[in-house]
C-alpha cells in the first residue's frame, strides 16, 4: 500500500475523544485518513516565527506523524487571513460583495504555496500518493511538478467551485486555474461544483474534456470526480453512546422544561446563513405566538478567523439580533435564543443533538456540511427528530428526506420549523431512516478510499498494483 503524504493548512490532530474547540469539518475527516494510512500529514504550525527557516517540526501524535512549519507573519496575513480567506473563501462562497482582490494577497499566496512545496520535498519519497487539500493550496501541485516531483498528487476542494461568470471576477482566475491543472486528480464535493469546474475549463481554458470527465490540456491530463465527504460514523456513533453524550442530553432538556428544541452548530461564518436563520426564527415565533413558548434555539457558534474584518462584522450582526429578538419575545422564564459563542467536545455536541426535535442546517452556501450528518447519525432511531436543511449545502444532493428550504426564504424556513413541530413520529422515522442509511453508507471511511483508490488509478502503469 503506498504511503499518503496530506498536505493541508492546519494540522490538528484532536484527542481520541472529544476534544473542544471549534475542530473544523476537514480535521476530523483527516485524522481517520491518516489513522489507517502509513504515511505523515503536513501543514502549518498555526505559529508564527520571525524568519522563515522552513524547519520541519515532525512528531508522532495518537498514530499519525505529523510535520509542520512556522510561517512570517507577512506570510499569515497574505496568504492565510488575505488571499485564502479574504479573497477565496468569499469568492467561492458566491460572496462577491466581501471578496477582496489586493494584489499583495495573490502574491504572498503564491510565495507560501513555494514555501510549502519546498518544505514538502523532503518528506516525499518515490511510491508516495501526494493528497493536497482546500483552497489554500491549490496552484501546490505545480509548485511541486516544477520541482521535479513526479508522483501522483490530488487535490481535494471542500468548498463549492464558484460559475465561471462569478470566477472571472478575480484577476489572473486563468493563471489560478491552469496551475491546477498540473494535478492529476481534482476532486470536489458534488457534481454540481464539478461541472463549473469542467465549464471554466472548457470555455475559458479552451480544454477537452472527455464523457469521463478527464480535463485535456496542452499535454497534461486531469481527471475531475466529485467525492462527497462523509462524517466519521464510527467514531462518532462509538462516542455518542458514552456517559458524556447522554449527560449533555439529560442536560439540554431538563433545561428546556418540556420545550420543544430547535438546534444550530456552526462555525460563525458568514457562509452559515446564522442572520437569515435568526431572522427565520424570529418569523416563527412572531406568526406563531400559541407555539412561541413552547419552543427554544440553542445556537452554539464557536468564533472564526477573528482576525478578518467580515468575521468581525457577522459576529456583531448576530449579537444585535439575538438581543432584539430575545428582547422581543422574552418572558421571565423563557429566553427564545440561546447562543452560545463557544465550543464542546463532541461527544458532547453529540449529546445536544440527540435532544434536539430539530436540527436547523441552512447555510447560504456550503461545500458539503458536515453537522448535517452528525445530527442525523446522533438521532434516537426510535424518536428522531427533524431536519431542516439548506438546499445550498452539498449535503442536501445526499439528504433529500430532509426538509430542504431556501435559506434566504424567511416564511419558508419558518413554516418548516412549523411543518417539522407537527410531524408525526411515523413521518420522522421514515425521513430518517433514509438519511441514516446514507450517512452511514457515504461516510469518511468511503470518501477517502474512493480519493485514494482514483488517485492511485491515476496513471497506473500496466503490472502495478
Ligand atoms: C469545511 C466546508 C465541508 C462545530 N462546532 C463545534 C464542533 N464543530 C464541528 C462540527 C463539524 C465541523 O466542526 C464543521 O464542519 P462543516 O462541514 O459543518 O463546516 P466547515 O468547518 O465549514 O468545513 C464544509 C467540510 O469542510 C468538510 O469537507 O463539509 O462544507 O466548509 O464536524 O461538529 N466540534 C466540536 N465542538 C464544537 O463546538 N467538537
Amino acid at each position: 500500500m503506498s504511503r499518503l503524504i496530506v498536505i493541508s493548512n492546519r494540522v490538528s490532530v484532536p484527542k481520541a475523544q472529544g476534544a473542544a474547540g471549534a475542530q473544523g469539518g476537514l480535521a476530523v475527516a483527516l485524522t481517520a485518513a491518516l489513522r489507517e494510512h502509513k504515511g505523515i500529514w503536513f501543514g502549518w504550525s498555526g505559529k508564527e516565527t520571525e524568519t522563515f527557516t522552513g524547519h520541519l517540526d515532525m512528531q508522532r501524535r495518537d498514530g499519525v506523524t505529523t510535520a509542520t512549519i512556522d510561517l512570517e507573519p507577512q506570510d499569515i496575513d497574505e496568504y492565510y487571513n488575505g488571499y485564502a480567506n479574504r479573497t477565496l473563501w468569499p469568492l467561492f462562497h458566491y460572496r462577491i460583495d466581501l471578496t477582496e482582490y489586493e494584489r499583495h494577497f495573490g502574491s504572498g499566496y503564491e510565495r507560501v504555496n513555494e514555501r510549502f512545496a519546498d518544505a514538502a520535498l523532503p518528506l516525499i519519497e518515490p511510491d508516495d500518493l501526494v493528497w493536497v487539500h482546500d483552497y489554500h493550496f491549490l496552484p501546490l501541485g505545480s509548485q511541486l511538478r516544477a520541482k521535479g516531483i513526479k508522483n501522483r498528487i490530488g487535490l481535494f476542494l471542500h468548498i463549492p467551485w464558484p460559475p465561471t461568470r462569478l470566477l472571472v471576477s478575480l484577476p489572473y482566475h486563468e493563471r489560478l486555474v491552469r496551475s491546477m491543472l498540473d494535478y492529476d486528480l481534482i476532486g470536489f464535493q458534488t457534481e454540481e461544483w464539478l461541472e463549473s469546474f469542467l465549464h471554466y475549463a472548457e470555455k475559458e481554458l479552451g480544454a477537452k474534456v472527455d464523457a469521463d470527465k478527464t480535463i485535456h490540456f496542452e499535454g497534461r491530463k486531469v481527471k475531475a470526480k466529485a467525492f462527497p465527504i462523509g462524517i466519521d460514523f464510527e467514531e462518532f456513533t462509538t462516542a455518542a453512546k458514552g456517559g458524556l453524550t447522554a449527560d449533555a442530553c439529560d442536560r439540554l432538556r431538563a433545561s428546556a422544561r418540556g420545550r420543544k428544541i430547535v438546534i444550530g452548530v456552526d462555525r460563525l461564518d458568514y457562509s452559515k446563513g446564522l442572520a437569515e436563520r435568526f431572522d427565520a426564527y424570529d418569523r416563527f415565533l412572531t406568526d406563531n405566538p400559541d407555539m412561541a413558548k413552547d419552543i427554544i434555539l440553542l445556537q452554539i457558534a464557536p468564533p472564526s478567523r477573528e482576525l478578518v474584518a467580515s468575521y468581525q462584522n457577522i459576529r456583531e450582526e448576530l449579537e444585535t439580533k439575538t438581543g432584539h429578538i430575545n428582547g422581543a419575545h422574552a418572558d421571565v422564564a423563557w429566553v427564545p435564543i440561546r447562543y452560545v459563542n463557544r465550543g464542546y467536545p463532541r461527544a458532547e455536541l453529540a449529546g445536544f443533538y440527540r435532544a434536539a426535535d430539530i436540527g436547523l442546517v441552512t447555510p447560504l452556501r456550503d461545500g458539503m456540511n458536515l453537522v448535517a450528518k452528525e445530527y442525523v447519525a446522533a438521532q434516537d432511531p426510535e424518536d428522531p427528530g427533524v431536519l431542516i436543511l439548506s438546499r445550498f449545502a452539498g449535503a442536501a444532493l445526499q439528504l433529500t428526506d430532509a426538509l430542504l428550504v431556501n435559506p434566504h426564504n424567511t416564511e419558508q424556513v419558518s413554516e418548516a420549523i412549523g411543518e417539522a413541530l407537527a410531524m408525526s413520529k411515523a413521518e420522522r422515522k421514515r425521513r430518517w431512516k433514509a438519511m441514516f442509511e446514507s450517512v452511514q453508507r457515504e461516510d469518511v471511511v468511503k470518501w477517502r478510499e474512493d480519493f485514494v483508490a482514483e488517485l492511485f488509478a491515476c496513471g497506473t502503469v500496466p503490472g502495478e498494483s
